[in-house]
């Protein structure tokens, strides 16, 4: 389509301008067709960007590869420009957003030339859902066309629904490379150098502007700008939640459902959480989003909530049969690979795969090597980067819910928090109450993955990361702590809030020699033994002891039937309060972590530190 085809008058406006400022070769405005999907995947397998995997194995399906400095989100170069610095936050990036758009507009006159302008309108959230938003991303990438495809509801279609007067969140994008004087890309992914890559978000006025990046969250913009950044922003106004959570749907041997949401920071099994598969006899796990859910206050006083997105932009390093077999069947199709290994066949490879090789590789950076014997590579030679990733429709997910599209969302009972905590953090714990869960979810903490940094040596170390949504969070991270607070405040029905509980699969012990990886928690499938105790708590069964940290599983309440020995034996140290551990944690809170927030943060949250500090004295 064309600009000419574009009816509402404010996005043809904006696209005009835009057109002015990056000066590209053309203007194209996507429909979402498969023949227009197909036709720009030509161009970049033609451009030698992309290339076809064998049909036989991964059919419709296609790798690119990255350049090394454009491999990951980039969390210094990403800024929340609100007119106030203290409206971002001290978590936050801040440029003053006059500076910000001097800049960036320098950056992107003429920095389409040589390309196409792409026009993608976009839903997040199923179409005609009252909970969903619009946007309109404009870009030069044809990766990005092609991964917001899948990741979101694009095309025409959403033109229509945003029709003459429609709201829209406008989202600019450019790779940052301009080709001159019919300078090709010549199979390099185009891209700017670090320091002139910005991902701008622009609250005040609900506008992304990404520039010198091509990869996942930086580029496709509906994902982290949008469905977290900006939605964070428009959910304080607007009273509902946006949250880097993943949302499941748990059904007991008996035919109950109950429906869960979660947030973990990145690559901390997320997406295999929203896809296990119990190894308890009679639970069911279905998907129905894997990163991020909006919630929102039904007419009957529970929170429903949807998942804006349409696809699993995933982590592909560790995905295998036994970690997520339903991930691995989603992306057997129809899916594009970013920075995976390509076998001798055609096939994609990457490190935890479940299987070795075989031949020759050629690596993410484009080098043929001899594959090794083994499914894991020493540190820094890996085949496929760490942060390789597949995009896949969701709905070729084995186990999606047959809801995941209800317009409506689904009633949240239970919201989980949990990171990488090797120690002080029990298997789970639930609070006391909603002020306890807001607490909790303040104090969320992980080991650094590869998914946040370019800088390897940071990875393994631990930082907080409250609520998981610390690099996603729009604004003042203390006001998003006092946004929880009201919500539950506010709720229509105090009794109808979710439950709040923390978990974490990644307890350590490093010194029993039983322990596959050193951790004293299978994970995985076996997470379905403490999702089962989580259900019956939300049905207020008597299977808990009131403790100091909150209520935990009292003793056999977890199901350990088919539970390997060394993990029965473990289990009742990680389902106890280590009283020394959560000092030295309360400690770190006060003087490391809520010192940060300042006058920002909540009285509730002090409160609830000074409570547990009470209870673990008595
Ligand atoms: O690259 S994304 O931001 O989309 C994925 C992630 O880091 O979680
Ligand atoms: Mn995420």
């Amino acid at each position: 389509m064309e600009i000419k085809d574009i009816k509402n008058a404010k996005i043809k406006a904006w696209v005009e301008e835009i057109k002015a400022m990056c000066e590209p070769d053309a203007v194209y405005v996507c429909d979402g067709s498969q023949e227009e999907y197909d036709r720009l995947m030509k161009k970049c397998v033609d451009a030698g960007l992309a290339t076809p995997l064998n049909k036989d194995k991964k059919p419709n399906s296609f790798l690119f590869r990255s350049l090394p400095s454009d491999v990951a989100r980039v969390e210094g170069r990403t800024f929340i420009s609100s007119v106030k610095q203290d409206d971002a936050g001290p978590t936050n990036n801040w440029i003053d957003p006059k500076e910000l758009k001097e800049t960036m507009k320098g950056l992107y006159k003429g920095c389409m030339h040589g390309r196409t302008m792409y026009v993608i309108p976009f839903c997040m959230g199923p179409l005609g859902s009252p909970i969903s938003k619009n946007g309109i991303e404009i870009t030069d990438s044809e990766y990005v066309v092609l991964n917001m495809d899948i990741m979101t509801r694009a095309g025409k279609k959403v033109l229509d629904v945003i029709g003459e007067n429609g709201e829209f969140v406008p989202c600019l994008h450019s790779v940052g490379k301009p080709l001159n004087n019919g300078e090709k890309d010549n199979g390099i992914w185009p891209c700017a150098d670090v320091e002139h890559k910005y991902i701008s978000q622009f609250p005040e006025e609900h506008l992304i502007w990404s520039y010198g990046s091509g990869y996942g969250g930086n580029a496709l913009l509906g994902k982290k700008c949008f469905a977290l950044r900006i939605a964070t922003v428009l959910a304080r106004e607007e009273g509902w939640l946006a949250e880097h959570m993943l949302i499941l749907k748990l059904t007991n041997p008996k035919g109950e459902v109950k429906y869960v949401t979660g947030a973990f920071p990145s690559a901390c099994g997320k997406t295999n959480l929203a896809m296990l598969i119990p190894t308890i006899p009679g639970w069911k796990v279905e998907t129905i989003g894997d990163d991020i859910a909006w919630m929102k206050f039904g007419k009957d006083g529970r929170l429903y909530a949807i998942n804006p997105e349409a696809g699993f932009f995933g982590v592909a390093p560790g995905t295998s049969d036994q970690s997520n077999k339903n991930a691995l069947i989603s992306a057997s199709s129809n899916t594009i690979f970013t920075n995976c290994a390509l076998t001798e066949d055609g096939d994609v490879w990457w490190e935890g795969i479940g299987y070795p090789a075989k031949g020759d590789l050629i690596d993410w950076k484009g080098n043929k090597r001899p594959a090794l014997a083994k499914d894991k590579s020493p540190k820094g030679e890996e085949f496929a980067h760490p942060n390789a990733r597949f995009t896949a429709p969701a709905k070729q997910c084995p186990c999606i819910a047959p809801e995941w599209e209800d317009p409506n969302g689904v009633p949240i009972s239970a919201i989980l928090f949990g990171g990488r905590r090797p120690s002080t953090v029990p298997l789970v714990h639930q609070s006391r109450d909603w002020n306890h869960g807001v607490f909790l979810g303040s104090i969320v903490g992980s080991e650094i993955t590869a998914a946040s940094t370019i800088d390897a040596s940071q990875v393994g170390k631990i930082r907080r990361d409250p609520f998981a949504i610390l690099p996603f969070c729009g604004y003042n991270m203390g006001d998003y702590f006092q946004h929880w607070i009201n919500i539950g405040k506010n709720a229509p029905d105090q009794s109808k809030l979710p439950k709040i509980f923390y978990v974490n699969w990644f307890r350590k012990d490093d010194n029993n020699p039983d322990l596959p990886g050193g951790f004293m928690w299978p994970g995985y499938g076996d997470n379905s033994r403490v999702l089962a105790w989580i259900f019956d708590r939300c049905d207020g069964k008597d299977n808990a002891d009131d403790t100091a940290i909150g209520f935990m599983p009292k003793a056999g309440a977890i199901n350990t039937d088919g539970l390997a020995n060394y993990y029965k034996k473990t289990l009742p140290e990680i389902t106890k309060v280590d009283k020394e551990g959560w000092l030295k944690e309360i400690k770190d809170i006060r003087e490391n972590h809520y010192p940060k927030f300042g006058k920002h943060l909540p009285k509730e949250l002090s409160e609830q530190l000074d409570i547990l500090e009470k209870n673990l004295s008595k």
